[in-house]
């Protein structure tokens, strides 16, 4: 009973252990209880909320701060109803994000990084975890493809910052002087990436100050992968318009489609024109674990840097993201600023290992603890396993689309990734004929349908409209949880969803 004790009670107040332990072992009872719930089909994927329900308060979970100290017992009940109104990512019916999955190792890597509660930039505050991150750092330069000699990169805050890295390494590999005298000092720079890539490429250009406008969106061909042609085409135009062409990113794995670049044409081109070469694994790196499949990201040894999260294929608790890049040094001298009251250079152990300025944070959270928990856990065979399943799964899903009524494929081709993009007609609108007033009312069906599952929470899955194409729904693999049958009721509960 935490009725009437409070947080000063516990440890490091004295005699608080015993506390301490019962506070603990309570909270764990909420958290097993919770993964267990995770894995019941039978539990919602959600309990949702509108954001002002939530604020004003719902059954004595308020979000307003006190001014006087609340109850354990309170905190308890607070710590239960934050996940009850939240989302069950883990649940085997969670579709909607390229992140999903609760792999009870990696759980536990984060609750001792938690308690461990150090900072990465350091080996004097970091010493094991240091370590840890270069093991996985090498382990997962020689998956790319890399040689022992070359290859360097950090765990970063998700994959739009790793893209960020890409393009900051890549202009001061051309033009070292950006650090000290800024843009004015360079040429107008242009970077090149295709129409179906990831939004990072353009706002890490807004951020480092090259201009959003500066990337050139190269075209695709219909099942969404860059054309080598229309990138070489873009290139000399930039050129002729007077612009610098210094940096082209690739795919491998986009985040609608899943499509995969043509790695070695891109490659072929940016030796052609001396361009870097970056390719954004953020999704599909996962699958360079698998014999099966990682010859879709043939020609990614040939990039100068790699983003890979394995946060997203790999099923590693968010968050977890690396950029790797290829020329070893570079990274340190881009960031590096040598702050004299950390990285003091005669400190009583090899400063190489204060690895922190390489980065673009002071501050780092350990993101590598859990990967390399959980890589201790499966093998590098158990986590290609893993990818193998998900990609089967995708491949029922396309397989299942084509049998029923009312189900259209985005694109007719077998999935490569574990993207499956359709269109649902209701039986209301199959007889329309094609044009704009049966566009307008397919472009509503989605919504429509996502709105109630929101409401229901069996289930959750993501749509988009792209470029001409009206909202379709984008089904996600990345959970290992789920199997065939999840697949057969998000299919139920779509139809089930759309009568009125
Ligand atoms: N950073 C891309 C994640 C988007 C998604 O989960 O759909």
């Amino acid at each position: 009973d935490f009725s009437n004790i409070y947080s000063k009670d516990l440890l490091p107040a004295s005699h608080g252990e015993e506390l301490t332990r019962g506070f603990l072992q309570e909270l764990v009872n909420i958290l097993l209880e919770y993964i267990c719930k995770s894995n019941q089909r039978s539990s919602k994927v959600l309990d949702f909320h509108h954001p002002h329900q939530l604020k004003e308060g719902l059954e004595g979970f308020s979000l307003n701060l006190p001014d006087q100290p609340e109850t354990l017992e309170q905190l308890l009940v607070d710590c239960r109803d934050t996940l009850k109104y939240g989302v069950s990512t883990g649940h085997p019916r969670f579709f909607n994000q390229l992140s999903s999955g609760l792999d009870v190792i990696g759980v536990a890597g984060e609750w001792l990084t938690s308690t461990a509660n150090t900072n990465m930039f350091t080996y004097e505050v970091s010493p094991v975890f240091i370590l840890m991150e270069e093991v996985l750092l090498r382990k997962m330069q020689s998956i790319v493809g890399w040689s022992d000699e070359e290859g360097d990169g950090i765990f970063c805050p998700g994959g739009t910052i790793s893209n960020l890295y890409s393009i900051l390494v890549a202009r001061y590999h051309f033009y070292p002087e950006v650090k000290t005298r800024g843009m004015g000092a360079l040429p107008q720079l242009a970077l090149f990436t295709s129409e179906h890539s990831h939004y990072s490429v353009k706002k890490s250009a807004a951020v480092l100050g090259l201009g959003s406008e500066n990337v050139v969106t190269v075209k695709c061909d219909e099942r969404g992968k860059m054309i080598p042609a229309e990138l070489e085409s873009a290139i000399v135009t930039a050129e002729e318009k007077g612009l610098v062409p210094f940096y082209v990113n690739a795919t491998a794995g986009t985040t609608v489609y899943g499509a995969f670049d043509p790695l070695d044409d891109v490659a072929d081109i940016c030796n052609r024109h001396t361009l870097w070469m970056h390719v954004d694994a953020a999704w599909g790196g996962g699958l360079l674990m698998s014999d099966r499949h990682r010859m879709k990201l043939q020609g990614i040894e040939r990039a100068w840097s790699v983003t890979w999260n394995p946060h997203k294929m790999m099923g590693v608790p968010l968050q977890c993201s690396v950029i790797l890049v290829k020329k070893k040094g570079l990274l340190k001298e881009c960031n590096e600023m040598g702050a004299e009251y950390l990285f003091q250079t005669d400190k009583p152990y090899d400063v190489s290992y204060d690895t922190g300025d390489k980065s673009i944070q002071c501050g780092r959270h350990v993101d590598a603890f859990k990967l390399w928990l959980m890589w201790k856990a499966k093998g590098s065979e158990g986590f290609g396993a893993q990818v193998d399943k998900c990609l089967e799964n995708a491949e029922y899903l396309y397989d299942q689309l084509q049998r029923r009524a009312g189900f259209e494929l985005v694109f007719k081709n077998k999935p490569e990734h574990c993207n499956v993009c359709f269109w649902y007609t209701p039986p209301s609108l199959r007889g329309l004929p094609p044009g704009e007033d049966r566009d307008t009312r397919l472009h509503q069906v989605a919504p429509q349908i996502k709105g109630k599952m929101m409401e229901k929470g069996s289930v959750l899955i993501g749509y988009q409209p792209f470029g001409a194409k009206v909202n379709f729904f984008r089904c996600v693999f990345s959970n290992p949880a789920t199997q065939h049958e999840d697949i057969d009721f998000l299919l139920e509960e779509i139809i089930w969803l759309s009568h009125d």
